[in-house]
This record gives C-alpha cells, sequence and structure tokens, in this order.
C-alpha cells in the first residue's frame, strides 16, 4: 500500500505556475491544422503588411533572412488545453518589419497561403510580443508547423499564431478570422480562460 494519499502532490513543479486555468502540459508538439498542408517554395514566399492607407510593404525570403533575428523562448497554449513551455524559435520581430508602416488602424488580419486568416489588435503584434518565425529547435521551422515561417504570438491561444502566415492587412474596424467566425473569442488570452465568445 501506498503511503502517499491519493491526490497528495507535494510541492508544485515550477512548471505548473506556468500553466492557465483549464490547461495540461504537453512534452510533444501535437499538430492542429484546420486543412491540407500548403507547400511554398523558398523562392516564391513573400510576407506583405497592407496598410489601410493603400500602401504595401512586402519582403521576399532573402529579404526576410538579411534582417537581425531573434531567438525567444516561450510557452505556447492551445485552446484544445495543451500547453507546451520552453519552446525555442528563431524569427523576425514584427516591430521591426512594423518601424516603416504608417497606419492609424487599430486591428490586424492574418492571412495565410491555404486561407486561414486570424484577426488581433495591432498592438498585441508589437512591443516585442510577436515574430515571423521561420526557426524552430535548433532547426528549420517543419511545415506541418507553419514553414517556412509562421506568425508567432504566445501571449495569445495558439490559433492566432498563423502558420505559412503570408502577410498582415491593417484595418480600421475588427473582422473575424477563421476560428473567430467560428465561435471562438476575438482575443483569445489564455490566462483570462477566453476560449469561446462570451467568454
Ligand atoms: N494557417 C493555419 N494556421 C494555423 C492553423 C491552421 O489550421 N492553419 N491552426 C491554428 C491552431 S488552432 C493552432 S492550435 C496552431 C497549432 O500549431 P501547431 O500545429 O504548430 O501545433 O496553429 C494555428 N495556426
Ligand atoms: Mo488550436
Amino acid at each position: 500500500m501506498s503511503i502517499i494519499s491519493r491526490g497528495f502532490r507535494g510541492r508544485p513543479r515550477e512548471s505548473e505556475h506556468k500553466l492557465p486555468p483549464g490547461q495540461y502540459e504537453t512534452y510533444d508538439f501535437p499538430v492542429l491544422s484546420a486543412g491540407p498542408t500548403p507547400r511554398i517554395a523558398r523562392e516564391d514566399w513573400e510576407f506583405t503588411i497592407a496598410a489601410e492607407t493603400g500602401a504595401r510593404h512586402r519582403w521576399t525570403w532573402a529579404e526576410l533572412m538579411a534582417l537581425p533575428s531573434e531567438r525567444p523562448t516561450v510557452d505556447l497554449h492551445c485552446v484544445t488545453k495543451w500547453s507546451k513551455f520552453d519552446t525555442e524559435w528563431q524569427g523576425v520581430s514584427l516591430d521591426l518589419l512594423f518601424a516603416d508602416v504608417e497606419t492609424v488602424a487599430e486591428f490586424a488580419l492574418v492571412h495565410s497561403y491555404g486561407g486561414y486568416t486570424t484577426n488581433l489588435p495591432l498592438e498585441d503584434l508589437l512591443d516585442g510580443r510577436a515574430w515571423i518565425a521561420y526557426g524552430y529547435d535548433g532547426a528549420d521551422l517543419p511545415p506541418e508547423h507553419g514553414g517556412p515561417a509562421r506568425l508567432l504570438v504566445p501571449h495569445l491561444y495558439l490559433w492566432k499564431s498563423a502558420k505559412w502566415v503570408r502577410g498582415i492587412e491593417l484595418l480600421l474596424e475588427d473582422e473575424p478570422g477563421f476560428w473567430e467566425g467560428a465561435g471562438y473569442h476575438e482575443y483569445g488570452d489564455p490566462w483570462r480562460e477566453q476560449r469561446y465568445q462570451g467568454d
């Protein structure tokens, strides 16, 4: 017979303090895609920021690679309740890509190759909180996880981190993306457990 009563867990592990409400920790890296994995050759890849003024800011793959990159280590939280701690990425900060973008828009609609979209406030893409990520765990980002490049915005539920990212459209009025239009929360803060509309 165990001398440790059921439910006794001792001191919580350090990582448990990093778990938002309703989440559990996972060690693998699940793949969640609403459709087939698009294959985009690096020579065909481009990323566009489209301002509400009509101005377009465009980067080819070579231009993206020429920019200084960062190596953020972040926790991921999926609305299907898994969280993964201390994931290591390489990518370009959106602060850098937005440096020359003139806009009064407050909303962003992110577009992916393959047609996926997701919306979020523009300010959530700034201040060191979001990247165009092309490296994961010391290697190229695999296609199933969004390679050649995906948005990484880890302070929101992971559906906001659009895989195979193609561009960001700046909008004066908010517009729901793919999951937001299907009943998921428009903002998606894991710490406030904003999973569905009305949460
Ligand atoms: N283009 C695109 N991006 C996407 C998705 C998708 O279906 N298509 N799924 C989202 C959802 S719901 C989650 S949880 C994460 C999953 O990322 P992963 O497959 O790398 O774990 O990607 C998000 N980004
Ligand atoms: Mo998700």
